[in-house]
């Protein structure tokens, strides 16, 4: 079967520019040196590049508050170097995403500057603002950041909304207007050869009508927003209206991130036929892990169940299947690294190990997957024990939220799970080589290296032809090769709903059958799955097979 679109057997490669590699010493990541490591993610063999949000900004939210979406914020580079970046793309065979953040705008942003000046500025409908109720918010919603969502502001004595930090305050799609300036800008960028957009919790851009207070338990104090403004009901409409006025325009690859999306939702906006987006990022394998108590949320310790797990892929698989089209992922910027999360970085043995046992679960399903810098070598969790090492303001609010304000956890519990958790663990510096710094600056960096990149670097990596690398590099090359990984049905194997331990799982086409095995835990087991005399073992993490007996994270995939 020929695939329907060029990104159906892709695989992405995502590029934290702020810590990707300097070239400048000044200590932050930059575009030159993104395209004087080109080379290397070509050897990787990945199709297309998303960078997280290059554009002007005060980075408040590292790039997630934009001041300017058409220009290049100075310490990353300029439009000149842009221009390059694309070009040594291009050149190399890859494409680029670029990161859109239109749920919000920076507060240096001249649309919210001039819509600050007054109730009658032509910018004012830009954003969404509210009278008080009784000298409080207009409601009772929390910020993904903590806190409120809504900010006083003194002169014209009414708030404005914002789901993230106060420095982001929320773009009104109510205004046709403001659409057609965030089609207008897409469209540019389009036209510089911009291959597509992953579109920053696009699926929050629809409020819902009279913005009515949400629940919450005892101990919260301000609601969670998600249920209210995730899915809303304009969201289809404005979706489709931009698909009209930027997408059907350009041969482009869309993911939308969409936390709190279901499988169905995930129909309406990825169906197969394109009217909306080509895929979505769907958080809920993300949140197995999360706390009991609400008030908590992400902030706990504990391994996500292989039960739950499985049980949660298999339902995207089955449900998403010949309707829409999925997204993998293990890791991203906002998320701690898979190896330290979901497998084991206890011994450098496990580390490779379960990396590659948990590579061959997710790139064996059917979907489009995304490998996150520095995932690709198995780089872990950085774990600092100090406040003071963290640098995103969400571990900072949480903890001064839970800690100081709420009393619901002491200190120590807390840096337990920021340790875990925090957006830190993804945002350390890629480990290029054991010298100072990790080869990332000359300079100081501006989140501190991981002292683990003494023995886990892309030296090391590229040296090592059992690398983690190298492993990743093969499952690239095979979902290019091999059809069934992007067209065949995906079953449990019978029996494996239950089992606690391993993870087995078919794909199959017409003419070929797949069999993933997976060994979730270090314990040595034994299991019995009927293969065929003639299978071959497609691919493994150990040199040999050992039949029935599963060594600890093993993993293997016979295809016949
Ligand atoms: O993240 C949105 C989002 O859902 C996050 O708040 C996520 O729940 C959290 O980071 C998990 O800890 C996007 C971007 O990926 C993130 O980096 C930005 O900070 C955020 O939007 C605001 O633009």
């Amino acid at each position: 079967m020929e695939n329907k679109h060029w990104w159906n057997n892709s695989v992405v490669y995502q590029i934290y520019p702020k810590s990707f590699q300097d070239s400048n010493g000044d200590g932050v990541g930059d575009l030159r040196g993104i395209i004087n490591r080109l080379d290397y993610l070509q050897k990787l063999g990945v199709d297309v590049i998303w960078l997280n949000p290059i554009y002007k900004s005060p980075q408040v939210d590292n790039g997630y508050d934009i001041s300017d979406y058409q220009a290049i914020n100075p310490t990353l580079g300029d439009m000149a170097d842009f221009q390059e970046l694309i070009d040594g793309i291009h050149q190399r065979g890859m494409k680029l995403v670029m990161d859109l953040v239109v749920n919000h705008t920076s507060d240096q942003h001249h649309w919210f500057q001039e819509a600050k000046k007054g109730k009658d500025n032509k910018y004012r409908d830009y954003y969404i603002w509210r009278d008080g109720k009784d000298g409080h918010e207009p409601n009772n919603w929390g910020s993904y950041f903590s806190g409120s969502a809504w900010q006083y502001d003194q002169d014209s004595d009414q708030y404005y909304l914002h789901l993230f930090a106060t420095q982001q305050p929320d773009l009104n799609w109510e205004n046709p207007d403001v659409r057609h300036s965030v089609y207008d800008m897409m469209n540019w960028w389009a036209a510089k050869g911009v291959d597509g957009f992953r579109m920053d919790v696009i699926n929050l851009i629809s409020k819902p009508e009279g913005l009515p207070d949400g629940k919450k338990a005892a101990d919260e104090k301000y609601a969670n927003v998600e249920p209210l403004v995730a899915n809303g009901h304009r969201i289809h409409e404005f979706l489709q209206e931009m698909n009209k006025n930027v997408m059907s325009k350009h041969k482009m690859i869309t993911v939308g991130e969409t936390p709190g999306a279901t499988p169905e939702d995930a129909e309406k906006y990825a169906d197969l036929d394109n009217k909306e987006l080509n895929m979505v990022f769907q958080f809920e394998h993300m949140g197995l892990d999360g706390n009991p108590n609400p008030a908590l949320g992400k902030w706990y310790d504990q391994k996500t169940k292989l039960s739950d797990l499985r049980a949660n892929f298999t339902k995207w698989q089955e449900k998403l299947a010949g309707k829409a089209w999925n997204s993998l992922y293990w890791n991203n910027h906002d998320q701690p690294r898979v190896v330290s999360r979901f497998g084991d970085d206890s011994t450098e043995e496990y580390r490779v190990k379960s990396a590659k046992m948990l590579a061959t679960m997710l790139h064996f399903q059917q979907g489009t997957p995304y490998i996150y810098e520095g995932e690709e070598i198995g780089m872990t969790n950085a774990a600092f024990p100090k406040l003071d090492d963290y640098v995103d303001l969400e571990s900072i609010n949480a903890y001064h939220q839970l800690v100081d304000d709420q009393h619901l956890l002491d200190g120590k519990t807390m840096m337990k799970y920021i340790a875990k958790h925090s957006r830190d663990n993804a945002r350390t510096p890629m480990q290029w080589d054991a010298s100072a710094n990790a080869g990332f600056t000359t300079g100081t960096p501006w989140e501190k290296v991981n002292p683990a990149y003494k023995y886990i670097n892309v030296d090391q990596a590229l040296a090592d032809p059992n690398s983690i690398f190298y492993y990743y590099q093969k499952l690239i090359q095979l979902r290019h090769e091999l059809p069934v990984i992007t067209n065949g049905s995906y079953r449990l194997v019978d029996g494996n709903e239950d089992d606690q331990e391993v993870y087995a799982y078919l794909r199959q086409n017409a003419d070929t059958t797949l069999l993933v095995i997976l060994n979730y835990t270090a314990q040595g087991l034994t299991r019995h799955y009927d293969v065929p005399s003639d299978a071959k073992l497609l691919i493994s993490n150990y040199a040999d097979d050992a039949g029935d007996v599963l060594r600890p994270y093993e993993a293997k995939v016979y295809q016949y």
